[in-house]
């Protein structure tokens, strides 16, 4: 088929849709769909990308997207996005995760995938809850969230994820809204044509267990419009500090905080193998040559 008549519902799926009706995951999906078409349609094809979700309600996004997926474990989106693009580096493999997925249970990886830059895209449905689940508290829930795990309000501090994958050296780090489809789409395509971890936080009203979508429409502004220099790590962290997930205070800024390049996981791995193969012949024809 010709590239340019590729209609979205290549990408529609016959799985029934479980999440609730009004769920912002809706907007994430219909965003997914259009970024994967118009890079199909001018660079790649649809089969090149590989889509792998954690398990929540946010995983759900790869049953409703007809392309190659991986539905993985809760918390582990990150060593099988690692495997498969080891596997075939041509891949553009994006990973899909919860708050409780990437933030609680599986946070060592996304630390990991960060310091590595690895060449994979994770987007976080950031809900701030364990939504499928039906209520618990994660570690960017704000302090005194009531969940079923917290009737009298959670007393723990959340991180800062923005921060955290910053200080742990993720090269391309940005956050958007699920509200603003437009500015999220504008975001998942430069963060999949990032070369190197790409990290993308989407705050995810949840409307059944943890719904400040007022409080987001009043306090979000995006970085585009402060002229904000991404490639400055500083004012990227001063920006990523301003607002605190704990008690809500500060505005909050949405847009990429920081971006910059460096070798990424698959390149030294696979020059490493190229060296110790081109080492390892070497031996075998003397071995070769001493049986000769
Ligand atoms: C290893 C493992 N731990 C815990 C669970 C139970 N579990 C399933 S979904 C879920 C909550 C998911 O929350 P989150 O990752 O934030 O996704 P959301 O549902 O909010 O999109 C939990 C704890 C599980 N399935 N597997
Ligand atoms: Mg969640």
């Amino acid at each position: 088929m010709a590239r340019n008549k590729i209609d979205s519902s290549v990408l529609d799926t016959y799985a029934q849709n479980t999440w609730c009706p009004g769920c912002f995951n809706f907007v994430i999906e219909a965003v997914v769909k259009e970024v994967i078409l118009e890079i199909s349609k001018k660079e790649s094809k649809i089969e090149d990308f590989v889509l792998v979700s954690g398990i929540g309600c946010h995983a759900k996004i790869v049953d409703y997207i007809n392309t190659n997926s991986f539905y993985s474990i809760h918390g582990r989106v990150i060593p099988v996005a690692t495997g498969i693009k080891l596997a075939n580096p041509d891949l553009k493999v994006i990973g899909f995760e919860g708050d409780g997925d990437a933030y609680n249970e599986g946070v060592a990886h996304l630390v990991s995938a960060a310091r590595k830059n690895t060449d994979i895209t994770v987007v976080i449905h950031d809900n701030r809850v364990f939504a499928l689940t039906t209520g618990q508290y994660t570690a960017t829930s704000p302090v005194g969230f009531k969940g079923k795990s917290t009737p009298q309000g959670s007393f723990e501090k959340p991180f800062n994820p923005i921060e955290l994958m910053m200080t742990s050296g993720a090269t391309f780090v940005a956050r958007s809204y699920a509200g603003n489809p437009t500015h999220f789409k504008q975001v998942l395509k430069k963060a999949i044509g990032h070369k190197g971890f790409s990290f993308v936080e989407v705050l995810q009203p949840c409307i059944s267990f943890f719904n400040p979508a007022k409080f987001y429409n009043e306090k979000i502004y995006k970085l585009e419009d402060i002229n904000h220099n991404s490639s400055n790590y500083k004012e990227a962290l001063t920006r990523a500090r301003e607002w605190d997930y704990a008690n809500g205070k500060g505005d909050i800024p949405i847009g990429i905080f920081y971006q910059t390049y460096r070798s990424t996981y698959e390149e030294i791995i696979l020059k490493g193998k190229k060296l110790a193969n081109s080492k390892l012949s070497k031996k075998f024809k003397e071995i070769l040559k001493e049986k000769i």
